[in-house]
């Protein structure tokens, strides 16, 4: 515990944690069980190409989200594409600005022009009405994104598209295990997307998996992951290499027993966050929906200066300091990010409430690399720096270099 400010790593303090804890720190599940997999992998010498692991593991997936077909991918980011060139997207797509880089890049690798929509400040996701205005005659679809795990408007996009006939598709890389009205995510639009990249609550190293009710949906994404071979030397479509691996489905199968231990741990957590920092002025803790599934994979603090006394920038700096390697996603929006902010459709482009949300949201560490006790410890920090708040902004501005903007003014 601190006695003062200068007490704190960034004044020259001992650092609160020798081992720093991480918003991403993989989860680990039963080793005993991925290592004995692998051995099975090994002795009957089947590596990849859709093998036996990788089969099952869609199974599992299928069972777990009540879809219909699932096919694992590489990555979540390659699994867009494929999904995005599947349904013939083309000319323009509207997505939310406040997402992870890959959903825009997964598009825009493929030819397709992103167009930034703003989202709502209070779910954090696409604001429908906003997407709307943003539709011309060279829009041909709609991609929502379930940010942090909860559920977009999955109702007011799906009228939206049927209205003015756009294809609806949905990145889901937060959001396995999630439901909304009841209904897993992996069941809207036609097609979602899920990762099941290291560091989400659930993973195979690296992968993803594309859910779909669309049987030739789905028989087209198996070829087109696998260079387009509709058989043995045959080739039917333009392919590219997105096979997940046999390791990867073993990992990704382990991961699914220990799901429901997994979420256990980040609940606690959360409601550990939830309750201390709820308290505190200034500081808003995101919410689920009560009697809807929740991975509760992020735990994301939104910092409204004015009332905390304290800005998002100042608290994440004094955090790292002491080992909390709390995260600024989506910083600073993707509309400000290359290659997107050079272009001249996006330059000077203003989405208040992305840029809003890029200025207050920090991710909390969570998952079971991290203990209770670790979070309370993260809480009171927290706790400390608020209570102290202007002296330590006055602080710390004075110990910043002169501060060279971001992005463009
Ligand atoms: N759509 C959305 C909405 C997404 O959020 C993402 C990915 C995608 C699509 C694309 O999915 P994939 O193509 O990746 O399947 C991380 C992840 O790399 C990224 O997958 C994820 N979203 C994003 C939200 O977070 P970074 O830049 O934060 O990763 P990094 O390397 O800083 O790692 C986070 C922390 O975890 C670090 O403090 C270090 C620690 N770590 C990481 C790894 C990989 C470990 O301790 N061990 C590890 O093995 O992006």
């Amino acid at each position: 515990m601190k006695a003062s400010l200068d007490d704190l790593a960034i004044f020259g303090g001992p650092s609160t944690f020798a081992e720093s804890l991480c918003v991403g720190r993989p989860n680990i599940g039963r080793r005993e069980d991925f290592l004995a997999r692998v051995k099975d992998m090994l002795d009957r010498r089947w590596l990849t190409n859709d093998g036996p692991y990788v089969r099952e593991f869609e199974q599992v997936l299928e069972r777990n989200l009540g879809v219909a077909h699932c096919v694992a991918v590489a990555n979540a980011t390659v699994g867009l594409g494929l999904v995005a060139r599947a349904l013939g997207l083309t000319g323009e797509v509207i997505l939310p600005a406040f997402t992870f880089a890959a959903t825009a890049h997964a598009l825009q690798w493929h030819g397709i022009e992103p167009v930034f929509a703003d989202s709502d400040p209070q779910t954090h996701n696409l604001d429908p009405a906003h997407a709307e205005r943003l539709i011309t005659s060279r829009t041909t679809g709609i991609l929502g994104v379930h940010v942090w795990g909860r559920p977009c408007a999955v109702e007011e996009l799906t009228a939206l598209a049927r209205r003015r006939n756009l294809t609806l598709l949905f990145d889901a890389g937060h959001a396995f295990a999630c439901s909304h009205k009841g209904r897993m995510i992996g069941n809207f639009g036609r097609a979602e997307v899920f990762s099941f990249h290291a560091t989400k609550f659930v993973h195979s190293f690296e992968g993803g998996a594309i859910a779909t009710n669309d049987p030739a949906l789905a028989a087209l994404l198996k070829r087109t992951r696998n260079f387009g071979f509709g058989g043995y030397d045959e080739v039917t479509d333009l392919g590219i290499n997105a096979k997940m691996s046999e390791a990867a489905a073993a990992m990704g199968l382990t991961m699914q027993e220990s799901l429901h231990e997994i979420v256990k741990v980040n609940k606690e957590h959360y409601e550990i966050y939830r309750s201390r920092l709820g308290q505190v002025p200034g500081l808003q803790v995101i919410d689920f929906a009560p009697h809807e599934s929740a991975n509760y994979q992020y735990v994301v603090v939104e910092i409204d200066e004015a009332a905390a006394g304290l800005s998002r920038n100042a608290l994440h700096k004094t955090l790292w300091a002491e080992g909390v390697l709390a995260r600024r996603y989506f910083y600073p929006g993707c509309h400000r990010m290359e290659p997107y902010r050079s272009l001249p459709r996006y330059r000077g482009i203003r989405l208040p409430v992305t840029e809003q949300l890029a200025d207050r949201v920090l991710c909390l560490p969570t998952g079971t690399a991290v203990t209770t006790a670790d979070v309370e410890m993260v809480c009171w920090l927290i706790e400390f720096c608020r209570a102290h708040g202007r002296e330590l902004s006055m602080r710390i501005r004075a110990i910043e270099p002169v501060p060279v903007p971001a992005v463009d003014p």
